[in-house]
């Protein structure tokens, strides 16, 4: 099971007839009325069968076995389109495409006719998703654990220039994939009071939901390992009906108790840059944790009797602070419901935890209001006290008469309204704390975490963040899959550093014309999306130039439109000359409440009106803004990408994924000395990606010095004459006002205008190096070439290694 099954006419008849099985006596459609949805359902359900044998298999041989698992608790799981990964996971993609023309049907319509689930706002959720799927393919036991919100990311339209947000009310669709699991079902309790009994502490809530458990499979890429994702949603309890209204005959006020309950699982917060305080979102957060840390024991008392060896056979992982309530959750049950005395559920509870910081900016760190929590956590708010008493205590002894350093590193932040800052939590509570890439994980110890890499020195680590080639190359880039396998075999897919065997290849001039003919197939399967729902038509000869991620200040879309309108404006002095042709291409989401970023969105539409429209451009330059950027979407424009985008102030990107996925696919990188592209630099060379910028030193330098725009604005004569056109309306002439507060005005926190000439003078070198199709395309090879560390598989084996103790499951212990 699991590896690839022949293309043999009895298998496809097989496999056709359990997809008609599955019509009929699963959707309960006939063939001649089933819709492309019906399909997609129905072979969803062929496909699932298959995982779930090697799942139960998978579950059996894990109960069994002694070693540890891992829980990974993340607010968000970016998951993508299911449907072709489980087909190559399972090996049976050609089979299902054959039995589909027997059929009559088109297998890649079925497959764009799925939904793509946006549960996830961008990096952080994505990331989560692409190590479900290597720890599966790795057989490492994991669970991840999750919230299946009814409404994901909003979906983006853009009217008149603007970002509108709707609802995505994704489930509308259906979708054959997950299990609802009606017996696995927790309450999850909320307000009321504590008091004391001895030494006992009593907790009676005034308010209780239900969590109620959705399992979708993980198979493991031709491995029979099979890990679950279980997403919780919420449900009113039986006693939250409020019988006097019932009994009054109010049917409506009865059950609006009902809606309060369920609003817990309602919506994702489409915000993941700026921590916002409501109390909805610690509600979420308190939810995910509670229902899985239940789960978890339930579990470990299952498998073990007791949860005295809970840490010899639980990781728990917070990505990001947002699950850091599982740490008082744990204390809580051990203390409260299984009797533990503090310090033991202290031990158990530190040798469980884990947490990995996905960002510095100081205003995304999550801090709740003491108060708030009291009132809605009370129990966990005296443990999270009892856990700062008893560290305090061990820093005063250590350090004794810094007062400071006590202030400092308080779990209370008691400037102003006292807050709970959840990292410290996580920090002092984790065996391990990891960055997401080198530079970040230095910058965190020196910065935010400085004085506890002083109290815990040996506690803080790194693991470069990594995507998985089945959905980044194998699914997104047919095209290239062919050559890879052609070349350099097949075992790429799970051993990714076979791509070093492609750096042989890369002066052979037939491997480099196969190379620039896929990537131009992809620019035209793109250019063909974009005609078709955009209306523009594109040159695929141009260089296709792609800024695609959520839109915000330090990623610094602006610094690319800044140099759109300095090529506009090269190109009407000196019309004639033999100018690139370039296509500009962004997408991404801005946070609804962003209004700067919302402003940048508009920009980016605006110099688009102007450049696109303008007959004196002959169609050299072109600005493209996908709307409602996705996975999906992520899929097509990337493999199409000659030029990758990656342009945050240093210091800013603790990594970036998006860059790996562009490079892995041949695009060479335009970014500066930041997150990832440090390590990708390191890998490919200075002559095969384009760095510019000031370095995180120069950048820390410049602030220390007072940074002003200003200074480059008045001596850059270019710089000046496009952000003047900016500030003048020339991009908005029906009103002219529209970008007067962007840049210069709000201090260019982010230094766009520092980086702005060596940004520009790159992009030159840039035009000139891809005239040379040889030379391009033989540094598009060697970015794939040396790609091999950026996968998601290495990534989580060294979590397993480093972090988690936990060794990967033999065939043997599978079987
Ligand atoms: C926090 C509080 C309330 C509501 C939402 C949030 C929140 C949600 C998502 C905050 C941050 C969120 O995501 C941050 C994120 O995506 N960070 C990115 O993580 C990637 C994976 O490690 C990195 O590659 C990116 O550099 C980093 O920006």
């Amino acid at each position: 099971m699991g590896h690839s099954t022949s293309l043999s006419p009895d298998n496809i008849q097989d496999v056709k007839k359990a997809i008609l099985h599955k019509l009929v006596f699963a959707l309960g459609v006939e063939p001649r009325e089933a819709s492309r949805r019906n399909w997609l359902n129905a072979a969803l359900r062929v496909v699932r069968d298959l995982s779930t044998q090697s799942w139960l298999q998978t579950r059996r041989s894990q109960a069994a076995n002694t070693s540890r698992r891992v829980y990974y608790l993340s607010m968000e799981f970016l998951m993508g389109r299911t449907f072709s990964n489980a087909m190559i996971a399972e090996g049976v993609y050609e089979l299902v495409k054959a039995a589909f023309d027997e059929l009559g049907q088109d297998l890649e319509d079925i497959i764009n006719e799925e939904g793509d689930p946006g549960l996830g706002n961008g990096g952080l959720g994505r990331l989560a998703a692409c190590y479900m799927d290597s720890l599966a393919a790795m057989k490492i036991p994991a669970i991840g654990y999750g919230i299946r919100y009814e409404y994901g990311m909003f979906r983006q339209e853009i009217k008149n220039g603007e970002q509108v947000e709707h609802p995505d009310y994704w489930l509308e669709q259906e979708f054959a994939w997950p299990y609802v699991r009606a017996s696995k079902r927790f309450k999850v309790r909320f307000g009321g009071r504590t008091w004391q009994e001895g030494k006992k502490t009593h907790w009676r809530a005034e308010e209780e939901i239900i969590a109620q458990a959705h399992d979708q499979l993980i198979p493991g890429f031709e491995t029979s390992a099979t890990n679950s994702l279980r997403l919780w949603s919420a449900h009113a309890g039986e006693k939250v009906f409020d019988l006097a209204d019932f009994n009054r005959g109010d049917y409506f006020a009865a059950m609006s108790h009902q809606n309060s309950s369920e609003n817990v699982s309602r919506v994702l917060y489409p915000d993941d840059s700026t921590y916002n305080g409501r109390e909805l979102r610690l509600r979420q957060e308190y939810f995910l944790c509670s229902a899985s840390v239940q789960d978890i024991l339930r579990r470990h008392e299952v498998e073990s009797g007791s949860c005295e060896n809970l840490a010899d056979k639980v990781a728990i992982h917070l990505n990001d602070t947002h699950p850091t309530l599982a740490i008082p959750e744990l204390m809580r049950i051990l203390i409260d419901d299984k009797g533990y005395d503090w310090a033991k559920a202290w031990e158990i509870t530190r040798k469980t935890f884990y947490y990995t910081n996905h960002t510095l900016m100081s205003e995304a760190l999550e801090s709740w209001p003491v108060e708030m929590i009291a009132r809605i956590l009370p129990r966990h708010l005296q443990i999270i006290f009892e856990i700062n008493e008893w560290f305090l205590q061990q820093v005063r002894e250590k350090f004794v008469g810094d007062d400071d350093l006590v202030r400092r590193v308080s779990i209370i932040d008691e400037n102003g309204e006292r807050r709970v800052r959840m990292a410290w939590l996580a920090v002092i509570a984790s065996s391990k704390v990891n960055g997401v890439a080198k530079i970040h994980s230095d910058l965190m110890v020196e910065s935010i975490f400085a004085d506890f890499a002083r109290i815990y020195p040996e506690r803080f680590t790194n693991v470069t963040n990594g995507v998985t080639p089945r959905r980044w190359i194998q699914i997104a880039n047919p095209g290239l899959t062919r050559i890879l396998d052609k070349h350099i075999g097949q075992n790429w897919r799970t051993a990714l550093t076979e791509l070093d065997k492609l750096n042989r290849l890369i002066d052979d001039p037939n491997v480099q014309a196969e190379v620039i003919a896929v990537k131009v197939e992809n620019k035209r399967k793109l250019a063909a999306y974009i005609e078709k729902t955009q209306g523009i038509t594109l040159n695929p000869e141009a260089i296709f130039d792609v800024q695609i991620k959520r839109i915000h200040k330090y990623k610094r879309q602006q610094l690319n439109v800044l140099h759109i309108i300095t090529l506009y404006n090269r190109i009407l002095k000196n019309p004639t000359a033999d100018w690139q042709p370039r296509v500009f291409i962004f997408a991404g989401k801005a946070a609804s409440a962003y209004y700067a970023a919302k402003k940048v969105i508009r920009l980016i539409n605006d110099v688009a009106n102007v450049v696109n429209n303008d007959p004196r451009i002959r169609d050299l330059i072109k600005v493209v803004f996908i709307p409602n950027y996705s996975v999906s979407l992520a899929q097509l424009i990337i493999p199409a990408a000659d030029l990758s985008e990656q342009i945050s102030l240093a210091g800013t990107e603790a990594s970036g994924t998006s860059n790996m996925k562009f490079a892995l696919n041949g695009a060479l990188t335009i970014g500066t000395l930041d997150g990832a592209n440090v390590e990708i630099l390191e890998r490919v060379g200075r002559e095969n990606i384009f760095i510019f910028g000031h370095t995180v030193e120069q950048v820390e330098a410049l602030r220390r010095n007072g940074y002003s725009p200003y200074h480059y604005f008045e001596r850059d004569g270019e710089l000046n004459e496009a952000i003047s056109q900016i500030l003048n309306g020339k991009f908005s002439p029906d009103d002219p006002y529209r970008y007067q507060d962007l840049i210069l005005n709000s201090g260019d926190y982010y230094q766009a205008c520092a980086d702005y000439r060596s940004y520009v003078d790159t992009q030159e070198q840039v035009a000139d190096y891809f005239r040379d199709k040889k030379a391009w395309a033989r540094s598009a090879m060697i970015n794939i070439a040396n790609m091999g560390y950026f996968s998601s598989d290495r990534s989580v084996l060294d979590y397993a290694r480093e972090i988690w103790q936990i060794e990967p499951m033999s065939d043997e212990q599978i079987a």
